[in-house]
């Protein structure tokens, strides 16, 4: 065919598969239901697909489906499982789906697989565990049992799997594997397992099939791009040369090919695909004269329709590589996009011509399509009808604001810069008096029902605005007294007015709008509708100030600001692409520091500025990275150097991997920085030491991703590690990340013990001074 996409949404537009699965859990619903229920959105999907134009028996339909997610698929499809799981399958070996469930949610001491971001998105994939000694071997049939459905309804589609090279380089070792075992080296054991599956593919009647090779376009894996080529050269050398087989379709999205499409074009297989979105067209290599190439043009990150006319003469450079054949694609799999404009009822209409989801791509891939079997006059109105959309964009009102312009345009040096370190840690030391050891929360309390009763009863008009705020005010107030009850010292005041901390942003500024239906999957069965950053973004009003000026008011410790910082936003919402995001980045930091200003004129005098998202947003091309760390350092620089010097300034980052962006992390010039330590058992101070840091720091002491409650003793032992590797003026008490979602009753538990641990520490560390 001549079009196709990477991957459809799999959680249903009205997040079906969600309900489903989590009915599953609780054990409303049982697993034919389940089943029943997946399989109903799936033929959904299938039919979508071919009603926007995808042909229903070419192959041209990816069968994409997960019920969790696809690398957690693939390591059930080939039986990789940690040892710690083996008893779950079936008497024939197999993997069902309750087991399937159990690895990814883990059971009471068994830990589930551990979750990281994929590649540069906001979806977080499981991570394999692989050892020496792990067996290969098809263990479970579902994906055969997809295309067999497929075909009883009429359909003859293409299986997606992740293929082997991408699942070894995502793995970690397994804990009982050697030190310094590379889950790689197993590659010639893993691919005959993929043999068996094309092989049962084909029997079950796929003539293509999709394997998904991420891997071979990152710089920013522990294998180098080299090595990950020649693991490809290997393992489609066995695939591509197997006598039972489907066609092979390599897909290799979310950044340019490079070295490696040489590699593929010199594979034994038949189709490759290329995100030219993130890359341009290649170089013509030997071995593209048997190939198709499936030109990702459509963005399947984002969700503007874009300039569709520059698409198609993207796929036309592309045939002048001289392949067998050209197909239009996405850039990546539409799984990180929600599903439908059509759903969206209170965007303005502007705005929405301006806009596609993943049904809208799909449009917009067949279209393309039809232009190159048909020729480019044939889509002529349609090529013209987007550029008309697109420079209705550019020139509406909002998109550029002199003033917002102005304002970046004028910025210097000294914008960015707060000024001597010391000369601030002496303002602070006397304008807070803080215990050695400061003990703190991250922000936002449990999330508990009443508080999102109550915000579903203002949203649909039963309560009244002035009544929701009464209740907030409530909830504030119990939460500070909870904190000075346990003998916090610098409170928060726990966030109950925010549904989401990026969302809750983008609600108050100009230049955003937020969706009612447009979710896109962040890991299993949990979501989040990305705001739309679409024009110059602007504070019309204070956000956050009267909240925590109330808060204030009811304490006389000092209450921290809570603001999300400029990346985090950028990277949790769907981004403007008409300009650089330094540029964009720049106006969101210019509008937190308004905020920082009028907090501090209503007497707050410590500021967070969270930034979980600063590791995410990293490109995979080692030659991207250092102007990404400068704009995104300099835009969180810019957000909080207006700040006083006695103002306290924090930040918080979530994910572990620090080693990458320590520098980065320096570079922020926060005064104090709690990060997540508790699940590394405080590995991470060694690294902080080491790397020099001399600011504030607060590696968290109490995993909130975990329902257990940590005993005193363990928080001690932590804190103890922590006062060994870092000058004790330094450290901060803090759990690793925000407890929105945990429960009072653990929450409770929790911080008592953190303060008894705090306790206990500070008496030896006031003997021994
Ligand atoms: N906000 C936004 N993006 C994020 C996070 C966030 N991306 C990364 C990380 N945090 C992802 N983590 C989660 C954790 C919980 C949920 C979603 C992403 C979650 N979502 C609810 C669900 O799916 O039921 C829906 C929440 C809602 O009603 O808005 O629980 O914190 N922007
Ligand atoms: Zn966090």
């Amino acid at each position: 065919p001549e079009g196709t996409v990477l991957g459809y949404p799999r959680i249903g537009r009205k997040r079906e598969l969600k309900k489903a699965v989590e009915a599953f859990w609780g054990g409303r619903i049982d697993e034919a239901e389940l089943e029943s229920t997946a399989a109903g959105l799936r033929a959904a999907t299938r039919e979508r697909l071919a009603v926007q134009g995808l042909g229903r028996a070419d192959s041209a339909i990816p069968e994409s489906f997960s019920y969790y997610d696809q690398v957690l698929d693939a390591a059930v499809t080939v039986g990789a499982i940690p040892a710690r799981f083996e008893d779950l399958r079936s008497a024939d070996g197999t993997i069902g789906l309750p087991a399937y469930f159990t690895i990814a949610r883990g059971e009471g001491e068994r830990a589930p697989l551990e979750m990281t971001k994929w590649f540069d998105t906001n979806y977080h994939y499981l991570v394999p565990e692989i050892g020496p000694d792990t067996v290969f071997s098809l263990s479970s049939d579902r994906i055969l049992r997809q295309v067999q459905e497929a075909a009883q309804a009429g359909f003859r589609t293409r299986p997606v799997i992740v293929g082997p090279v991408t699942f070894l380089a995502l793995a970690k070792a397994a804990d009982e594997a050697p030190e310094g075992f590379d889950p790689l080296s197993r590659l010639d054991d893993l691919v005959p397992v993929y043999a068996e599956l094309l092989t049962a593919l084909k029997a079950a009647g796929a003539e293509w099939v999709q394997i998904d090779e991420p891997a071979l376009v990152s710089e920013s894996l522990p294998a180098s791009v080299a090595e990950l080529g020649a693991a490809a050269a290997r393992a489609y050398a066995v695939l591509g040369g197997l006598a039972e087989r489907p066609a092979i379709f390599v897909a290799a999205p979310y950044a340019a090919l490079d070295a490696n499409l040489a590699v593929l074009a010199a594979a034994p297989i038949e189709a490759i695909g290329l995100d030219l979105v993130r890359g341009t067209v290649p170089a013509a290599v030997a071995g593209l004269a048997d190939k198709v190439l499936v030109g990702g043009v459509i963005d399947g990150h984002n969700i503007w329709r874009g300039d569709l006319a520059a698409a198609f003469d993207t796929l036309e450079a592309l045939r002048g590589l001289g392949a067998a054949g050209v197909a239009a694609s996405t850039s990546t799999s539409l799984q990180h996009v929600p599903h439908d404009v059509e759903d969206e009822t209170k965007l303005d209409a502007r705005l929405l011509a301006w806009l596609a989801f993943a049904d809208q791509k799909v449009a917009q891939v067949t279209t393309l399509a039809r232009g190159l079997a048909e020729g480019r006059d044939a889509i002529a109105g349609e090529l013209d009808a987007a550029s008309a959309a697109l420079a209705d964009r550019l020139s509406a009102p909002g998109v550029r604001v002199d003033a917002v312009r102005d304002r970046t345009a004028a910025l210097t040096g000294a914008d960015f810069d707060r000024g001597d370190y010391d000369a601030r840690v002496a303002a602070q030391e006397s304008a807070l008096a803080l215990p050695a050891l400061p003990l703190t929360t991250i922000g936002s309390f449990p999330q508990t029902g009443d508080i999102r009763r109550a915000r579903a009863q203002f949203i649909r008009g039963e309560i009244t605005a002035d009544e929701y705020d009464g209740f907030l005010r409530e909830e504030i107030g119990r939460v500070v007294a909870l904190q000075e009850e346990l003998g916090l010292d610098v409170l928060v005041h726990g966030e109950p007015e925010r549904n989401d901390m990026v969302q809750y942003f983008a609600e108050n500024l100009d230049g955003f709008d937020v969706t009612e239906n447009g979710w896109v999957q962040s890991y299993g069965s949990r979501a989040t509708r990305p705001s739309i950053l679409w024009g110059d973004v602007s504070r019309p009003a204070p956000i956050t100030v009267a909240w925590s000026q109330y808060a204030q008011s009811l304490t006389a410790k000092p209450m921290k600001g809570m603001l999300t910082g400029p990346v985090t936003i950028l990277a949790w919402s769907f981004v403007r692409d008409d300009q650089p995001l330094a540029e964009t980045a720049n106006q969101v930091a210019l509008a937190l520091r308004d905020e920082i200003a009028d907090l501090e004129e209503a007497g707050i005098a410590v500021i967070q500025v969270d930034e979980p998202a600063l590791r995410e947003l990293l490109p995979l091309k080692k030659a991207d990275q250092p102007a990404y760390l400068d704009w995104s350092v300099a835009s969180f620089r810019l957000s909080t150097a207006g700040a006083a010097t006695a103002t306290q300034v924090h930040t918080h980052l979530c994910y572990s991997e620090f080693g990458v962006v320590i520098d980065a992390i320096r570079a922020l010039d926060a005064d104090v920085t709690s990060i997540e330590a508790a699940r590394s058992r405080m590995e991470v101070v060694t690294d902080i030491a080491a790397s020099g840091f001399d600011h504030g720091i607060g590696p968290g002491v109490y995993d909130i991703h975990s329902p257990r409650v940590p005993q005193t003793t363990e928080i001690e032992a932590l804190l103890r590690r922590a006062v060994e590797e870092i000058p004790t003026r330094q450290l901060w008490v803090n759990p690793d990340c925000g407890l929105k979602t945990r429960g009072y009753e653990e929450t409770n538990a929790s911080l008592r013990n953190i303060v008894e641990a705090t306790r206990r520490v500070r008496e030896d560390i006031v003997v021994a001074v």
